[in-house]
């Protein structure tokens, strides 16, 4: 990969991180109402979108896929105006939670916390693509605790069946809000479950954006030569509580929480970075103080805008 292009993707890492950031202090501020926080999972995210191209492929995602958004086209002002509230906020006019809505200048289908219904809905999506013979994959992302819905098994086992050109990608964090893995399902990982539905299933560390990287690209030429599905589980950290509302000391040990630092996959990023000869410490020290800039400035311009008018309420509403 390009030199160039692996310090744009670092740069995406570093926006999403200082804007996560962010949006947990205007929570904390009492101006953003509730927040899930995609720290943990950042390299993961850049690491498989660029095994994609987003001008053929479907991306249907969940909630915790903010730095994804990003990677995809989505502004920082996009992003404060749909956790802010605010007016011509692009995903869902400001009428719902955060990171709920649709976006259609990126062309991202409709998302919500509705754990796991992405997961047949995107099989829909692969289907109609293989009945119109089109080129293009459509990639699902889900949790772990989506792992354990129903609907996760008839999605595989459909798309398994017809050969359908799609990607179950599992972010498994460990946790379903406070439930630990072991307590969700009585196997060690989620990629062994292909077995059942004859596909394979492979499980990759998340904080290394190569071998994601490598593992979606050949996931992507399985689905494109009409091989069928592949489940990728990607094992990253979810290195903030569930969201704003959460507290995860009530149920992770004080050990655990000090240990999950080292798995941080943007230092580890960076370190490969740097072993490579892409960026320097002085490159990083200019492009932190570049990033903090931009959500300064976007933070300023759309905390300033207005919220919905109360008069357009039912705009868009069966009750209007
Ligand atoms: C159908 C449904 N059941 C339960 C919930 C409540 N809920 C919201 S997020 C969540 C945990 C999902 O965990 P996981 O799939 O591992 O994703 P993570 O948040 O860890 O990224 C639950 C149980 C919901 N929103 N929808
Ligand atoms: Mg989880």
């Amino acid at each position: 990969m390009e030199k160039i292009r692996l310090r744009e993707i670092y740069k995406t890492a570093l926006i999403s991180r200082a804007l996560d950031e962010r949006i947990w202090m205007l929570n904390r501020q009492g101006r953003a109402a509730i927040a899930a926080s995609g720290q943990g999972h950042e390299i993961s995210q850049l690491g498989c979108v660029e095994a994609l191209d987003s001008s053929r492929d479907h991306f249907l995602i969940y909630y915790r896929q903010f730095t994804l958004m990003l990677a995809l086209g989505t502004t920082p002002e996009e992003q404060l105006r749909n956790f802010l509230a605010k007016e011509g906020d692009i995903m869902s006019g400001a009428r719902q939670f955060p990171l709920h809505g649709s976006h259609p200048r990126v062309d991202l289908f409709s998302f919500s916390n509705v754990v796991a219904t992405q997961l047949p809905q995107a099989v829909g999506v692969a289907l109609a693509d293989k009945m119109n013979d089109k080129d293009s994959v459509t990639i699902v992302f889900f949790g772990d605790g989506a792992a354990s819905q129903g609907d996760c098994h008839e999605a595989m086992n459909f798309a398994s069946i017809h050969d359908l050109p799609v990607i179950f990608f599992c972010e498994n964090n460990g946790y379903a809000i406070s439930v630990p893995l072991e307590k969700q399902m009585n196997v060690d990982n989620i990629s062994s479950r292909s077995s059942a539905y004859n596909i394979p299933g492979i499980q990759v560390d998340g904080t290394d954006f190569f071998s994601i990287y490598e593992t979606t690209k050949e996931a992507v030429d399985r689905a494109k030569k009409g091989l069928g599905p592949t489940i990728i589980e990607s094992k990253v950290e979810r290195l903030l509580p569930h969201t704003t509302d959460d507290d995860h000391t009530k149920y992770r040990s004080a050990s655990d929480i000090e240990h999950m630092i080292e798995r941080d996959p943007i230092p580890i990023f960076e370190n490969q970075l740097i072993d490579l000869g892409v960026i320097n410490k002085k490159d990083i020290e200019l492009m932190k103080k570049e990033v903090i800039s931009i959500v300064n400035i976007s933070t300023d311009k759309v905390e300033k805008e207005a919220f919905p008018s109360l008069d357009n309420m039912l705009l868009h509403s069966d009750l209007n």
